[in-house]
């Protein structure tokens, strides 16, 4: 089965001007595309070939495939973090992710102070991840191209805190980057439907 680079969920210019265009068109039709034909040019004629991205991800990882973990695993946080956002969204959730927010994080400041913090102080490049934990919903980041997946752990939101992400919008200032898509981009439909699969499965 090929790795797919799926098409963005909204126009590229619909996150502007907390991510820009271009910084949209470069991310998603460059970096993405990018980790997707590496990854399909690094599985073709192995054991990995037909399985599912989430089974190539797990076993590369610990078989320490590394540049096959590495290309798979980038084409799968970024189809996530693109559906982690929305234009128009951010700010308070509502629903079942609301109350799980209230109940494991202490409220929506909690989540919003702690997520900020998370992805602001990944050393390097990596991913800050909302994610389900053994029924308990968690805050964390990852290092590189590591997801929540590798520990068993369901992922809920991610937001990209590489440079690419941010650099060409918001120069060194990750914590700005952060703070903006937290309060009017994160997809928190998103959340809600990653929860219910959660419960459901
Ligand atoms: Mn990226």
């Amino acid at each position: 089965m090929q790795i797919s680079l799926p098409d963005l969920p909204y126009s590229h210019d619909a996150l502007a001007p907390h991510i820009s265009a271009d910084t949209m068109e470069t991310h998603h039709g460059k970096h993405h595309r990018g980790y997707v034909e590496k990854a399909n040019n690094l599985i073709r004629g192995t054991a990995y070939e037909n399985r599912p991205l989430e089974d190539i991800i797990v076993a590369s990882k610990k078989a320490g495939d590394t540049a096959i973990f590495n290309n798979t695993a980038q084409a799968w946080n970024h189809s996530f973090f693109w559906q982690s956002l929305r234009p128009g969204g951010g700010g308070k959730p509502q629903g079942a992710i609301a109350e799980r927010i209230t109940k494991d994080l202490g409220g929506y400041d909690q989540f919003r102070d702690s997520f900020k913090q998370a992805g602001a102080n990944q050393f390097g490049s990596g991913w800050a991840w909302l994610v389900l934990d053994g029924g308990q919903v968690k805050i964390l980041s990852t290092h590189d191209a590591d997801n929540p997946l590798l520990q068993g752990q369901v992922p809920l939101l991610t937001v990209d805190v590489w440079e690419h992400a941010y650099y060409h919008d918001h120069k060194n200032t990750r914590p700005d980057f952060l703070e903006t898509v937290i309060d009017n981009l994160l997809n928190w439909d998103f959340a809600n439907e990653n929860l219910a699969a959660a419960k459901a499965g």
